[in-house]
């Protein structure tokens, strides 16, 4: 039996509405769209159908270190996490594709453990395709869904003793710093002791290597990139002409984060009328996209510090490109 044929996967969540959804989405990127000295259009709206197979075509790219450095950690990691956690209940967060949750489930079922799996992203196809997948493997594994944003929305997932929470893909490196411990208090909220958060980092190394793996030979990143405006004419009417904007992409060593960015080839004004919102660039001018914070393991203990969670191991590879943090709340 193919994925195509199996029955719908029940049991997914909205937080909003499509209605809500689409308020919010007009908010925040009016919001974006509005911000000086720079405008900026939120990255997760970077994964709509498109969006999200450009992703994957990403993750294979060879310039493209972190998801092959995770992988080739997890299998290992996946083991002792299960052995030393022991938990019942995996939710990932931002899952995507995933072939990731599927090592995890795999080492839990082995130790015996595994009762339910909760995928939460943002997007409600990408979840039943891949609970129907993990249910094929694992018949008779509870599953569920969520339809909401990890930064907001994880007080929507019940609290559940016995949890890993799976943040993988250095996911975490796209939201802002200054946000960054509040979604570390709102995961501590959401997990009852025994449980931990596994925790994907891409680490700081040197800047060809890291702007290589965001501006890609093959123009990959360059089209995922680009696809944020085909997805806001889409969604909110907008009238943004993509083939009148460059890709950018570079690493800012004092924020320790790579910034990609579109820029104008000429001066326009834009129009985004689901956003009652209108953008005039000069030629040159440029759009943020997206940060993808790199991590030293003091900058995560930092960033940790005051938030009810602390690393309780740190595995990275021989090259240092990756590292998987397991966070446990701290005691008392
Ligand atoms: C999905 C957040 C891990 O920041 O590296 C890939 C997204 N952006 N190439 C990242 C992305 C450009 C990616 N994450």
């Amino acid at each position: 039996m193919t994925a195509a044929a199996l029955p719908f996967a029940g049991n997914i969540r909205r937080v909003r509405s499509e209605a809500d959804e689409r308020r919010a989405m007009a908010a925040e990127v009016r919001a974006g769209l509005l911000s000086r000295p720079m405008p900026s259009l939120p990255s997760k709206y970077f994964y709509d159908e498109r969006g999200g197979a450009l992703f994957d075509e990403i993750t294979r790219l060879p310039e493209y270190y972190l998801t092959r450095a995770e992988e080739a950690l997890l299998p290992g990691v996946a083991r002792e996490v299960a052995a030393r956690v022991r938990p019942r209940h995996l939710l990932e967060l931002g899952s995507g594709a995933g072939g990731k949750v599927r090592m995890l489930l795999g080492a839990m079922a082995s130790e015996g453990t595994l009762e339910s799996c909760t995928l939460l992203d943002v997007s409600e196809a990408v979840i039943a395709d891949s609970l129907s997948r993990l249910r094929v493997e694992h018949p008779g594994l509870r599953t569920a869904g969520i339809v909401g944003d990890f930064l907001t929305d994880l007080a929507a997932a019940e609290v559940a003793e016995s949890r890993l929470i799976a943040f993988l893909g250095s996911t975490v490196g796209n939201i802002h710093p200054r946000d960054t411990p509040a979604f570390f208090r709102s995961a501590a909220a959401a997990l009852a002791p025994p449980a931990a958060m596994l925790l994907g980092l891409d680490l700081v190394k040197d800047r060809a290597r890291l702007e290589a793996a965001y501006d890609d030979a093959r123009g990959v990143t360059a089209e995922f990139n680009l696809n944020i405006l085909r997805v806001m004419n889409a969604r909110l009417g907008a009238d943004f002409d993509a083939s009148a904007f460059e890709h950018v992409a570079f690493y800012d060593a004092d924020e320790a984060w790579i910034e990609m960015r579109l820029r104008a080839r000429r001066a326009m004004v834009v129009r985004v009328p689901g956003a009652e919102a209108e953008l005039t660039l000069a030629e040159g001018g440029e759009i943020r996209t997206e940060i993808s914070c790199k991590y030293t393991r003091p900058a995560l203990e930092a960033l940790l510090r005051g938030t009810g969670l602390e690393i309780e191991r740190w595995w990275t590879d021989p090259e240092s490109l990756f590292a998987l943090a397991l966070l446990r709340r701290t005691s008392g």
